[in-house]
């Protein structure tokens, strides 16, 4: 049976980006799988030094996830840290993986090459990654395209640990599926990069008013006058109405794009609208949900209990395989 895992940041606000490539998929799957969804506290540690805003972004996405439709009593959402053997088992993983392997990692080289110094721990993120997905038996992960390789590196680890330390017809690990949506695999910014806070280009999934406004107005187009027929594949505003507006909407936008008359100004006032009220519903349950901080708490504690019913036992299994004994 499917077992479904995934991760978030907390390292800002989510955006439109994490909710199609990611979080929809998250939602759709959670009452149909046993699902275990955490909020990777660690991970964001490699970026992020300040108390105070830890605590605050890790609510938010707590608050995120409940405000748009995700159900406690389907699956387990809780903090990462709040399940120590993840960092245990991310420990032993270390010791199975070349450093070579992962300075060639795309994302991690990205980061390289714009100029960061890294720590270690921005280095050893996708091992890491690697314990949170395989402490669970997951074996669909719903990411986005961005996160294909890691998943590489995940299935990697699964079959060296198996290799090194299992018998062949008892592996301990199984090896985890990306579950990545062609159509959302990389929503793109309001400069057509891919859409990601560190690139400063983001559409929060709460942003309003004002905000909001000044953020879909300022997404780069050409400057195709306003008469001339455009071709809306190759438009950043039109790459984001495809994913909010329903097939019939959405033709006749397109439409609209190939007969012109229809400038861009036109484009991003629908696509404001759309993002209105798309997310109308959830903004109100989120301001409701602001208000029950013990609440949201409760749903963070009930997940870990939940998820640390699955990792105690396999620690356990881990360390007998391994031979790191326990002595209390
Ligand atoms: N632009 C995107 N299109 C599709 N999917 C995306 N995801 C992120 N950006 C896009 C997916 O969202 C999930 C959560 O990712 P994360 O918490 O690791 O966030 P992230 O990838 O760190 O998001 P950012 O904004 O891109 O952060 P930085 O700037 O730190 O890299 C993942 O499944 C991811 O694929």
């Amino acid at each position: 049976d499917s077992v479904v895992v995934s991760g978030i940041q907390p390292s800002g606000r989510l955006h439109i980006g994490n909710y199609f490539g990611a979080l929809r998929q998250h939602l759709d799957l959670h009452t149909q799988h046993e699902a275990y969804y955490f909020i990777v506290n660690y991970h964001a540690l490699t970026s992020l030094h300040d108390a105070d805003k830890m605590r605050q972004y890790t609510m938010d996405v707590a608050l995120d996830y409940l405000a748009l439709g995700f159900d406690p009593d389907e699956a387990a959402l809780f903090v990462q840290s709040d399940v120590p053997e993840v960092t245990e088992l991310a420990w032993i993983f270390y010791n199975l993986m070349p450093v070579s392997r992962l300075e060639r990692g795309v994302s991690y080289k990205e980061k390289v090459s714009q100029g960061l110094n890294p720590n270690a721990g921005l280095l050893n993120y996708p091992v890491l990654q690697a314990a949170d997905i395989l402490i669970y038996g997951g074996t669909q992960v719903p990411v986005g395209a961005d996160q294909k390789q890691h998943i590489e590196i995940t299935r990697d680890l699964a079959q060296r640990f198996n290799n090194t330390f299992c018998p062949d017809d008892d592996p301990l690990f199984t090896l985890p599926e990306p579950y990545i949506l062609d159509d959302v695999s990389v929503v793109p910014g309001i400069d057509g990069q891919k859409m990601s806070k560190s690139y400063g280009n983001t559409i929060g999934i709460f942003d309003e008013g004002k905000a909001l406004k000044k953020k879909v107005m300022s997404i780069v187009t050409d400057s195709t006058p306003l008469d001339e027929p455009k071709d809306p594949e190759q438009c950043n505003v039109f790459a984001l109405i495809k994913l909010f507006a329903e097939a019939e909407q959405r033709a006749e936008i397109a439409e609209q794009y190939r007969a012109g008359g229809y400038g861009y100004g036109h484009a991003k006032k629908e696509l404001l609208g759309l993002i209105q009220d798309f997310f109308a519903e959830a903004r109100e349950r989120r301001h409701e949900l602001e208000q029950r901080p013990d609440y949201v708490r409760d749903v963070l504690r009930d997940g870990a209990k939940r998820a640390r019913q699955k990792t105690e036992p396999l620690m356990a299994q881990v360390r007998n395989a391994t031979g790191l004994m326990k002595t209390m």
